[in-house]
């Protein structure tokens, strides 16, 4: 009976994860698109882009400056959230963002993850020792994470990790701010699989408990194990640029575990353009010789549009032959980084095309793995138990949406990523 019961609750456990099509790091047909900072000059809030199930990861672009007025970092999303038009926090230049709650909750709900991702070319950016890098990421985890504060940029909304865009200023101490946010999340010794085995196993494990509990009330005291909110696995990455090692990040990435780079192969050498400098297999043998965590995924980053980058751009057909060469002789690879929303969706969905491609030949070398259909998955994305919130909230969207549209888009990116 207990064994029975536990494994029933195991199963249903499982259910209630795929009903919201989870993220699973583990493939390698993921696509990660940067949002945030409006290289096209029509971005549109984040949940337009969370409509349909061809993106997975959006980190939003970006923290930075980790050191403004008040002590508090800065965040700027352009035309959809900055702090001359929304407004800061009292004695701060931090943005309240809290327009930008239901449409992060919106995506989150249909299965994405959004991170925050940090730095940027315009970064003012770094640490001068381990106790700086550790406070900021307890400010960073309180602001946009797990913790709590007075003031949350983007109110009860809960980030699904940070993402490290470093491109400026010292390299020194990312490893000791990695680590405090794994261990402010209880994640230290854990990967993405291994915390939802464990969180599988406490659930069953304390419902089992709790279902004897009448014939023991000594055991009603048994905690429960919240693992549907802020308990949940945070991911950390980074976007090293191609040349390796990269000059800001590449120290941490051997010092602390991060779950996957997205590496620029776009304004180097190295790029995509360059078929015979392109080193893709550096990285591979980096992920599994070299990087703390030897089971990191590593995406081939790519522009969005001729427009996105000054140089590595290559049509979806030409990314299609880099997936699946590496889909097939990389173990490492796990999909691949758009920059940005705008500049994809402006280019002929470039975002879509590179995902059909992607998810076509990763069926063909993985067929025993489930495999996913760009076009067609959108309703499962949508279905089941997200679709009440899901519905709820798009009502609300709309409203919004209607209102925003007044507010003139801004011209230029003043991060405009070269
Ligand atoms: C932040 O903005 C929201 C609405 O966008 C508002 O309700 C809230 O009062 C603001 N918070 C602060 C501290 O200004
Ligand atoms: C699951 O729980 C059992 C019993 O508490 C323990 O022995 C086992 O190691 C746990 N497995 C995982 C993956 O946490
Ligand atoms: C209840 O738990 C106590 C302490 O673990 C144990 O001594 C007792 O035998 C249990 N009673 C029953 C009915 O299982
Ligand atoms: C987690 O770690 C285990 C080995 O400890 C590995 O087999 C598994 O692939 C890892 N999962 C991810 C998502 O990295
Ligand atoms: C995805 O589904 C659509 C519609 O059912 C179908 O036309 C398309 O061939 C499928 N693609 C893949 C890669 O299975
Ligand atoms: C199947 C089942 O009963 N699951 C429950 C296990 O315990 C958690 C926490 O109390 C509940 O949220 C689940 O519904």
């Amino acid at each position: 009976m207990h064994a029975a019961f536990s494994f029933a609750c195991f199963i249903l456990g499982l259910g209630l994860l795929e009903r919201v099509a989870a993220f699973d790091l583990s493939r390698k047909d993921n696509l990660a698109v940067y949002w945030g900072q409006d290289s096209a000059g029509n971005q549109q809030r984040l949940s337009y882009y969370c409509k349909d199930s061809t993106v997975d990861t959006f980190p939003i672009a970006f923290l930075y400056i980790f050191r403004g007025t008040g002590g508090e970092p800065v965040i700027d999303f352009a035309n959809t959230c900055n702090q001359w038009d929304q407004g800061t926090f009292s004695g701060t230049d931090l943005a309240n963002c809290t327009i930008m709650a239901a449409d992060i909750k919106e995506c989150q709900a249909a299965g994405k993850l959004i991170t925050l991702s940090l730095g940027g070319a315009t970064g003012e950016v770094g640490f001068s020792s381990d106790s700086q890098a550790e406070g900021f990421a307890d400010q960073v985890w309180n602001l946009f994470l797990g913790g709590e504060s007075d003031i949350r940029p983007f109110g009860d909304a809960v980030l699904d990790g940070v993402d490290l865009d470093i491109e400026s200023g010292t390299p020194a101490h990312y490893a000791a701010f990695v680590n405090r946010i794994r261990s402010n999340a209880g994640i230290s010794n854990l990967n993405a699989t291994s915390f939802a085995l464990k969180a599988a196993n406490t659930t069953s494990h304390t419902n089992a408990t709790t279902h004897h509990a009448n014939s023991n009330k000594t055991k009603t005291t048994t905690p429960v194990i919240d693992v549907t909110n802020k308990n949940k696995y945070y991911y950390i990455t980074a976007a090293p640029q191609c040349p390796y090692p990269d000059a800001y990040i590449g120290a941490a990435l051997n010092e602390a575990p991060f779950d996957a780079v997205y590496v620029q192969f776009y304004n180097n050498y190295c790029g995509l353009d360059q078929p015979s400098e392109y080193n893709f297999a550096t990285w591979d043998n980096w992920a599994k010789t070299k990087s703390a965590n030897p089971d990191v995924k590593v995406y081939i980053g790519a522009p969005g549009s001729s427009d996105s980058a000054g140089e590595g751009y290559v049509s979806v057909s030409k990314l299609a032959s880099y997936v699946s060469d590496a889909q097939e002789k990389y173990s490492s690879f796990g999909g691949v980084m758009l920059w940005d929303a705008s500049t994809a969706y402006t280019n002929n969905r470039f975002d879509l095309g590179i995902k059909t491609a992607m998810v076509t030949s990763a069926a063909k070398f993985f067929p025993e793995e489930v495999s996913r259909n760009a076009t067609s998955t959108t309703s499962s994305a949508h279905s089941d138990a997200a679709d009440d919130s899901a519905a709820a909230s798009d009502e609300d969207c709309d409203e919004d949406a209607s209102a925003q549209a007044e507010v003139k888009p801004r011209v230029n990116s003043r991060f405009f990523r070269l």
